[in-house]
């Protein structure tokens, strides 16, 4: 990697927490994913990306914002990255995935807050992630109570902070809420570049998310092949990863790599064994570098087909109707678009249970691995539902609680090895 060290300090960056969090990262990358078998060539860019996240990524942002373009960051798959795009702004996720400063993090939120949540806060405290340091404007949702209050502390940390209320419910009602919401982003953010979106800029970022998504979406239906052409490890990371890369360069090395994995699928050629027993994980987002469940997952010999989440098929299966020709139907077909995302903060969400059935099918599971992460209530409570209308159909379920600690590492291990053992 090139010399940043100049460009961390002018972020602000702590350079001794920092070179600690890249030295962990880059140790778990090496064991986690190096060590893997028969990769897809086309992984190495990802590999590169991931090598430059801190590096040359950052280095490109800040060359757009020279450039006069504002960085959006945010930790929601319901902030939506077209009306950014359509702004002249980019998007970067800004969801952690890895424990860090917990006790700094203790000091201003209660213990039992979710690792996510404690995650990003840690970040932010510690000074090692360039993402939020590099943002303009960092956009907090109102999604689980967790998110909602820590928001409160955190906006003291973060100049720029903007809170997007959204809906707990999908009636008449909560849609027209959801259209106010994103309205005022518009406004919010044609305050802050000057510029009045058009209906070419907006159907321009709805076009270059939908190509995004189709990408991504093309490369979980390839996933359905046994032997799976790509681990489950290796497709949740290019799933990561999309919520850093430039969209149109990412879009199309997804598309690269689904050339190839075509090719393999075409020669009987796996990432894993033919017959692997094929799990689905269902749950919690997993953000950067929160591999651990995965990693033990596929440690047993399993694959993993595909995952039900926002960091996944949850947060990319549906495209926005870009066939408006005014600026309030694209913003109609924006808001149906991300009304369909099937978040467990909505009530009631039988939708989530049914996709999950649906992909179980389509990606042909042996068994569904329900991740939550310890103390967040809305994936946990849903968990005993999902449960209980997935065996109604005879398709295996376990239920896993977990945090970003590695403590708990040998008893799951043990869980999921007597899992994939009977499925
Ligand atoms: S649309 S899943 S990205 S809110 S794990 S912080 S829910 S206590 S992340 Fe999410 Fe948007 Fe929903 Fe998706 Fe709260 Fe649970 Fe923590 Fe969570």
């Amino acid at each position: 990697m090139a010399d940043y060290t100049q460009m961390w300090t002018d972020l602000g960056l702590n350079h001794d927490n920092h070179n600690a969090l890249l030295d962990n990262l880059g140790q778990a990358y090496q064991s986690i994913f190096m060590s893997q078998e028969n990769r897809p060539e086309g992984m190495s860019y990802f590999d590169f990306v991931m090598s430059e996240a801190h590096g040359l990524r950052i280095q490109e942002l800040r060359e757009e914002q020279e450039a006069g373009r504002k960085i959006i960051g945010s930790f929601c798959v319901f902030v939506p990255e077209e009306i950014i795009l359509a702004a002249g702004c980019t998007a970067v996720g800004l969801c952690a995935g890895a424990d860090f400063a917990q006790e700094e993090v203790e000091k201003v939120l209660p213990r039992n807050t979710c690792s996510l949540i404690k995650s990003f806060f840690g970040f932010k405290l510690g000074k090692v992630c360039p993402y939020m340091e590099v943002s303009d404007m960092i956009v907090g949702e109102n999604t689980c109570d967790g998110k909602k209050k820590s928001f409160e502390v955190f906006k003291e940390m973060v100049p720029n902070f903007y809170q997007m209320d959204l809906p707990q419910t999908k009636t008449p009602m909560a849609r027209h809420m959801l259209k106010q919401e994103f309205k005022s982003f518009v406004e919010k953010l044609e305050e802050m570049t000057g510029k009045s979106i058009s209906v070419e800029d907006l159907k321009q970022g709805i076009a270059t998310v939908n190509a995004k998504r189709k990408a991504l979406r093309r490369l979980s239906m390839l996933r359905a092949a046994d032997p799976a052409p790509i681990s489950g490890l290796d497709a949740l990371l290019i799933n990561q990863i999309a919520f850093l890369d430039n969209p149109i360069r990412f879009t199309e090395k997804v598309n690269a790599i689904c050339d190839e994995l075509e090719l393999l699928i075409k020669e009987t050629k796996g990432a894993k064994k033919a017959k692997a027993p094929r799990v689905l994980i269902s749950g919690c987002p997993m953000a950067i570098p929160n591999w651990k469940l995965p990693s033990i997952i596929e440690s047993t010999g399993a694959v993993i087909v595909g995952e039900e989440s926002c960091i996944g098929e949850r947060g990319q299966r549906n495209l926005t109707d870009d066939s408006a020709d005014n600026l309030d139907g694209l913003m109609n077909a924006i808001v149906d678009r991300y009304l369909k995302i099937d978040c467990a903060v909505f009530t009631p969400n039988q939708e989530r249970v049914n996709h999950i059935k649906e992909m179980s099918q389509q990606y042909n599971a042996d068994g569904v691995i329900h991740y939550g992460l310890q103390f967040c209530q809305p994936y946990i409570m849903e968990s005993f539902s999902v449960e209980k209308e997935l065996e109604k159909q005879n398709i295996s379920v376990l239920r896993l609680e977990t945090d970003y600690s590695q403590e708990d590492m040998g008893q799951l291990s043990t869980r999921v090895e007597a899992f994939v053992e009977i499925i």
